[in-house]
């Protein structure tokens, strides 16, 4: 199949005002008009919703030809909680992520700087995410947004040295720990050097087999301990060597059907400290500076660690920068255009 088409019904047209930028390098598209009701009590309640009766809206925004298949964006709700500033569902090719931390730094930059949020404490903005609360800081310096830091969710190492047999690598030992996603990490191993020995189109190519046999011998493994609407490992991460010697890693994170982000990919980092962490490779305090593919950082941090009922979880931070690049009025005619609800070539 080269063309997998996206089919709604009923036929729907509508305009979407969104605002575009990147973070370190990968995409974030803040919608802010024609944003539907969803029904929920908290944000994993309205992610399922949209999920069932909006995801046209994700479709049509995130494929081609208005999309591709790096983007990603988010949109703002009231926050459900009056002690918080906001809630927010992340959106992207794969479908709506319960966290996204590249989306929470450029919608962040996003709403600050246009103001679609006024924090009730200048600085922080207290954000409802379908997989949890999430604290956000940011510094500003002439009405732009310079850094963005966030506090993650607890973020734990799931389970260590599993294997699958990949057609291209061979036998491939990886661990799966959750950062707000579910990710297998492949470090480097004797099959695999190092993801500074391959291209972005072998890491896809081999990411693709990994997570659907990943899927096949492991299936239902992965369910967070306290809400198992979260589920899956839906993110490969190839570690390896950093570019530059103030760095302290590098990590080649592949989402969706072909993506590779650009970004050091925020609940990335932070399932890669949980993993370093259960392992003894770093501590709570220590500062873990994470490169993307293309070498753009994120400055990750253990902040603390918690005992819970259901194991040990870091709580880390991730810091970085966004830059809006663009103002986007977008419209989806199911009436006019074959290719509304959008397309991906596989
Ligand atoms: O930054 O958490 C992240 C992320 C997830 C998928 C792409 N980026």
């Amino acid at each position: 199949m080269y063309l997998k088409q996206v089919d709604f019904s009923p036929m729907n047209s509508s305009v979407f005002q969104c605002i575009d930028a990147h973070t370190t390098g990968n995409p974030v598209r803040v919608v802010t008009s024609g944003i539907p009701p969803l029904n929920g009590v908290d944000m994993a309640a309205k992610r399922l919703d949209f999920l069932a009766h909006w995801d046209w809206i994700r479709t049509g925004l995130m494929f081609e030809p208005r999309g591709h298949d790096m983007m990603s964006g988010s949109m703002f709700f009231p926050p459900h909680d009056p002690e918080h500033d906001a809630a927010i569902l992340f959106i992207e090719t794969s479908g709506c992520l319960p966290m996204c931390g590249h989306g929470t730094i450029g919608s962040i930059t996003i709403a600050i700087e246009r103001g679609l949020i006024k924090p009730k404490t200048p600085g922080v903005v207290l954000l409802e995410t379908p997989a949890g609360l999430v604290k956000v800081s940011y510094t500003e310096n002439s009405s732009k947004v310079t850094s963005v830091k966030l506090i993650n969710i607890p973020s734990f190492l799931a389970k260590s040295g599993l294997s699958c047999m990949h057609s291209i690598l061979g036998t491939i030992v990886f661990d799966v720990a959750y950062g707000g996603n579910f990710y297998a990490i492949v470090d480097p191993q004797p099959n695999f050097k190092g993801v500074e020995h391959y291209s972005a189109m072998q890491l896809i190519t081999f990411s693709q087999e990994l997570r659907n046999s990943i899927a096949q011998e492991y299936p239902d493994l992965f369910i967070h301990p306290t809400d198992h609407r979260i589920r899956g490992v839906s993110h490969i991460q190839w570690t390896g060597a950093a570019l530059d010697e103030k760095s302290h890693g590098r990590n080649a994170v592949f989402y969706g059907d072909k993506a590779i982000d650009r970004s050091p990919c925020g609940t990335g980092t932070s399932a890669r400290m949980a993993q370093l962490y259960a392992k003894g490779k770093l501590n709570v305090g220590d500062d873990f500076i994470h490169e993307s593919f293309i070498g753009s950082t994120f400055k990750g941090r253990i902040e603390s660690v918690r005992e819970e009922s259901w194991g040990t979880a870091i709580i880390p931070s991730i810091e970085g920068w966004a830059k809006i690049y663009g103002d986007n009025r977008i419209t989806i005619d199911a009436q006019d255009d074959p290719y509304a609800y959008g397309f991906q070539v596989i």
